[in-house]
């Protein structure tokens, strides 16, 4: 039995550091987890979204608040891909989608909403303040401006600016055809599109947490594919798609081409799969598995990634192309994981 100086010993080894990690067995339970609670999000911002989240999670918070909190981190980097300096759509107007949902299954959606900062926090509202699930629209941003969120003007990030005066020079609306051996790609309206260094450009984080209580909350949060069609919508907002939360069997969010999660409620799939027995990481596994049949040849030019957690605080994921990452942060430790995939 390993006594209390050696468990002190270990997690002093273990360390808060933050390194690149390996995928995890699925049946094993991630190495890091000493008990709630936890916390895993999308991409490399999650490392600081985490950071937030944890500040109340550490605290005996409820996971519900360290969700929002955490992606509002995110929402704020103008020079990432989620908030209001986020690609536009192809009409050069930012529109944002989130959702959230707690341990008591209720669930906020906000979709197509301009000119707010934090949609996740309405969507929060929405699910609290109103009868609803879902607000879109002008709808969402009156219900935003009703509830004291500021109008904010529209500001594109320079990185934004420079990708949509790119984009607008061929304006061509089809997925970035990936040259798997070269791994050149193109910039296109299909989330996320691959660069032509081979990294995947994101536009979303989502975060599943479980509180010292051991209950379970999920946040995602998006500006949607870049140069999209005006009024498109992705997974990201749908419950059951982008995000899903049982708290009696675990949670899932989503991250990649929206069209093709929502094709196999990606994220109620992967819970659901859970719920007969499989590990967070064979369950993301299977539903990836799934897009791919569904795709046939086309899989090859789509990113999808699912991100998952059990009761027993195991932790998973999988993505159809290498490249997809995820953030932990537990008492243990501080990382980011390189998610296991099908496609180099
Ligand atoms: C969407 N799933 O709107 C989002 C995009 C995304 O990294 O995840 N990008 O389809």
């Amino acid at each position: 039995m390993i006594n209390r100086r050696k468990f002190i010993q270990a997690s002093a080894f273990t360390g808060l550091a933050t390194a690149i990690g390996q995928p995890l067995r699925g049946n094993d339970l991630h190495p890091a987890i000493k008990g709630k609670p936890v916390v895993v999000s999308t991409w490399d911002a999650g490392i600081r979204a985490n950071k937030a989240a944890w500040d109340i999670l550490s605290k005996g918070g409820r996971a519900l608040d360290a969700v929002e909190k955490g992606v509002m981190v995110t929402e704020e980097e103008q020079n990432c891909c989620v908030g209001l300096g986020a690609n536009p759509d192809r009409d050069g107007f930012v529109t944002l989608d989130a959702c959230i949902m707690d341990e008591f299954s209720n669930c906020g959606s906000v979709a197509f909403l301009e000119r707010i900062k934090h949609p996740i926090a309405v969507a929060r509202r929405v699910m609290e303040k109103t009868p609803h699930v879902m607000l879109v629209g002008s709808g969402a941003q009156q219900f935003a401006v009703a509830e004291g969120f500021p109008l904010e003007e529209q500001k594109l990030s320079p990185e934004a600016e420079k990708a949509y005066k790119d984009w607008l020079i061929k304006s061509e609306y089809k997925p970035p055809a990936i040259n798997v051996e070269n791994k050149q790609g193109g910039h296109g309206p299909f989330a996320p599109a691959r660069l032509s260094n081979g990294e995947w450009n994101h536009d979303t984080i989502g975060m599943v947490a479980m509180d010292t209580n051991g209950n379970l909350s999920g946040s995602c949060t998006t500006s949607g594919a870049g140069f999209k069609m005006r009024g498109r919508l992705g997974d990201s907002p749908i419950i059951g798609a982008g995000l899903f939360v049982d708290n009696e069997v675990g949670a899932c969010t989503a991250t990649g081409q929206g069209e093709d999660v929502i094709r196999v409620a990606g994220s109620h799939s992967v819970v659901e799969l859970m719920r007969q027995g499989l590990s967070p990481e064979m369950a993301c596994k299977k539903v990836i598995e799934r897009i791919i049949r569904i795709k046939g040849p086309k899989a090859k030019d789509i990113q999808v990634g699912f991100l998952a957690i059990n009761k027993k605080g195991q932790v998973g994921a999988w993505s159809i192309h290498k490249g997809f990452e995820y953030a932990i942060r537990n008492q243990g430790e501080e990382r980011l994981v390189k998610a296991k995939f099908v496609m180099e």
